[in-house]
């Protein structure tokens, strides 16, 4: 049967609760299995906000989010965690082993999983020169380790869920670009048959998507590859020269 993991968003229109205007209009599009679609737009577009409706962090006023065909406003936030893994802009640990915080809400993740996950994350040298190797304790927040280990660790996580969609809301910017690209290719193999979802800042980051939305105050104003893009969009393309 078909792979599971089919992410729809149908007319879907957002507000912050209390806020006059929307911050996302109309938005439409379908990612799936096999898929990554990459989400791009300046500062304030509505990128993270349009992330965080399929996890039901938000509920949109008007339209739809579909996973599977199934709304998920008709779902438990449990059932959508089990097979959505969010991997937020500002990247979250909590006070813990490292360990623990690779196998949150994943228990039965083995030692092995937990370090090719670390190793296609790129985290696994720091984390195999610290002492205590996983068993390494993490401060609340995650302030002991550096903003880019912290990232890492947070994409470690997701890939330890194994989850049938992945939104990773801008979680490679702060890589070098040669790590970001090492990252990438890594990350190929292990998210093949499943839904990828990348908000990015660096073009050389999505020009092998299968798709890019450009997002410019909460619209979708063009969409296709990069290649189709540099041809058709202005706004492309002035972010490919910024
Ligand atoms: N906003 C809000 N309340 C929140 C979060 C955001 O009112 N709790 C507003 C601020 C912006 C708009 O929504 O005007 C879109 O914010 P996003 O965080 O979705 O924007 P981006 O993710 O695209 O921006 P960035 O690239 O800075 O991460
Ligand atoms: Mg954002």
């Amino acid at each position: 049967g078909a792979l599971a993991g089919v992410v729809e968003y149908r007319n879907v229109t957002f507000a912050y609760p209390g806020a006059e205007s929307p911050v996302l209009s109309n938005i439409s599009f379908t990612a799936r299995p096999g898929q990554t679609i990459a989400i791009i737009g300046s500062t304030g577009a509505g990128k993270t906000s349009l992330l965080s409706l399929l996890p039901r962090l938000y509920d949109p006023a008007e339209g739809e989010v579909l996973l599977d065909g199934v709304p998920v406003s008709r779902m438990d936030r449990a059932d959508i965690t089990r097979r959505v893994a969010l991997v937020p802009q500002r990247p979250y640990l909590f006070s813990g082993t490292i360990e623990h915080n690779l196998r949150f809400g994943k228990t039965e993740a083995t030692d092995q999983e937990l370090w090719e996950a670390l190793q296609v994350a790129q985290g696994d040298e720091f984390v195999r020169a610290k002492k205590n190797g996983l068993g390494s304790r993490i401060s609340q927040g995650g302030t002991n380790v550096s903003g880019g280990q912290r990232q890492r660790l947070c994409i470690a996580r997701a890939l330890v869920s194994r989850p049938r969609v992945y939104l990773f809301d801008d979680s490679f910017s702060a890589l070098d670009v040669a790590t970001d690209a090492r990252l990438r290719t890594a990350l190929k193999g292990i998210t093949a048959d499943a839904t990828v979802i990348i908000v990015a800042q660096r073009i050389s980051t999505i020009t092998e998507a299968d798709q890019i939305l450009v997002l410019d105050n909460g619209r979708i104003v063009d969409r296709g590859t990069h290649q189709e893009l540099l041809e058709t969009s202005p706004t492309y393309q002035e972010i490919v020269e910024s």
